[in-house]
């Protein structure tokens, strides 16, 4: 049967509870006690003062918590690995190895000082689901692959990896923060670089991909629905940047002589957020990082690292803010006397959900008696890139208050249990097609 047929027919079969009496699967129930306990054990790794988390991808905290992710997911009856690019794979071969596998599951490397919950619901509730089918003796038709994607922050390195999209550039290439190559930073994880040159996903490879995620906006909060069924996915374009000046004496520097990066950094970030305001749309643009050299009272700014990113479901769009921003960057240059130097970091394409996925997760949640609706998603996520080799889906649980990428990230257990009981039920259903 052919891959897409596969998620057709899922469709099409999730159809049958309403007109017979489901399949006892379908009353099957996750441990909600168990997957909001191991999101608490998770948190120890990288914990700070308040409350929340950083976990870089590939740092030590992010190695202790891979170390205590693996036994869990073994003790839920997964072969684990981690392939060339750093990614943990837990895999459960299926009674017709002949059909391609399903994957299901999301990351849990965190950004600097974020929560709890952005990656890590989506990981914890693919391994719980596995834990809860083994313990039902089910006996899966597709191989199941339970995925933790490495370093999905920091431009979704582990899952670009898997498509053979890494390139030898980027292993060589020194992170912007720690000048560490990824290279390094794969193995240290127990990946291997050298292999990642033959190592690829071709489109077409896989039955399907769903991961389940915080939605980190408020609209289902503010709505009170219980899941988000994710229409597609923004595009992001972003670019490690350096403004360079002239470094001085702050006292005998005459105010006409100054070759200042600050101001141009600073008049430079102004640029990009009344470029991406000057448009109607709901595109965004941020500069979240911005490191003044060499940083002291008494010397004019030198040079200046920020980091520009935008946002939007039309790349067009984002192609069209980058000239506009490229050039107010350049007269802001002029009018400072300095230079400035934008490399481009990997672009996340934005990636459209696969409609009839869609309909298995709607009707999974409406099985479960839970409220859905169809939303896009603002923040970007390793589904975008599984979606260029096979049917994605994914499934948002509300975010309280919309907040994400901060200690005051939180999900109610409620919830990430409803979430991870509509994952259950969606690859039931898409393994049964
Ligand atoms: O930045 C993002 O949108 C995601 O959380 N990585
Ligand atoms: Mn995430
Ligand atoms: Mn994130």
């Amino acid at each position: 049967m052919h891959r897409r047929d596969v998620v057709k027919a899922a469709a099409a079969a999730s159809f049958i509870p309403w007109l017979q009496p489901g399949p006892a699967w379908a009353a099957w129930r996750v441990n909600g006690d168990r997957v909001n306990g191991w999101l608490k054990e998770l948190s120890r790794f990288g914990a700070n003062p308040e409350g929340g988390v950083t976990r870089i991808g590939f740092s030590d905290a992010d190695v202790e918590g891979r170390g205590w992710l693996v036994p869990v997911m073994r003790a839920a009856g997964l072969e684990v690995a981690v392939d060339p690019a750093g990614n943990i794979l837990g895999k459960r071969a299926g009674t017709a190895p002949a059909l391609k596998p399903l994957l299901f599951g999301s990351h849990i490397d965190s950004v600097l000082n974020g929560g709890n919950y952005d990656g890590d619901v989506g990981t914890l509730s693919a391994v719980e689901v596995a834990r809860t089918l083994m313990e039902k003796g089910y006996r899966n038709r597709h191989p199941f692959w339970v995925t933790m994607w490495a370093d999905e922050e920091n431009g979704l390195t582990g899952s670009r990896g898997f498509l053979g999209e890494v390139s030898a550039a980027d292993l060589a290439r020194p992170g912007p923060r720690d000048g560490i190559v990824l290279a390094d930073k794969i193995r240290k994880v127990g990946g291997d670089p050298a292999a990642m040159a033959g190592y690829r996903h071709e489109p077409g490879s896989i039955a399907g991909y769903v991961e389940l995620h915080i939605e980190q906006g408020g609209i289902l909060d503010r709505t009170h629905v219980n899941i988000g069924v994710v229409e597609g996915i923004v595009g992001i374009m972003s670019w490690d940047v350096t403004v360079t000046g002239f470094s001085n004496h702050a006292g005998t520097t005459p105010m006409d002589e100054r070759k200042n990066a600050l101001l141009a950094a600073a008049e430079l970030a102004l640029a990009v957020d009344r470029t991406v305001k000057g448009r109607p749309g709901r595109q965004v643009g941020t500069v979240g990082r911005f490191q003044v050299k060499p940083g002291a009272q008494n010397v004019i700014p030198g040079e200046v690292s920020l980091s520009i990113e935008i946002r939007d479901l039309s790349m067009e769009t984002l192609a069209s803010l980058w000239t506009e921003i490229k050039s107010a960057g350049d007269q802001i240059m002029t009018k400072y006397g300095t230079s400035w130097v934008a490399a481009a970091r990997p672009t996340n394409v934005t990636a459209l959900s696969d409609p009839a996925v869609r309909g298995v997760i709607d009707q999974a949640a409406k099985g479960l008696g839970l409220t859905t609706r169809l939303m896009p998603s603002g923040a970007g996520h390793d589904a975008q890139d599984l979606a260029r080799i096979g049917p994605m889906g994914m499934i948002f649980v509300p975010s309280v208050g919309g907040i994400s990428h901060s200690p005051k990230e939180f999900t109610r257990a409620e919830d990430v249990a409803n979430g991870a009981n509509v994952l259950m039920q969606t690859m039931l259903r898409l393994d049964q097609a």
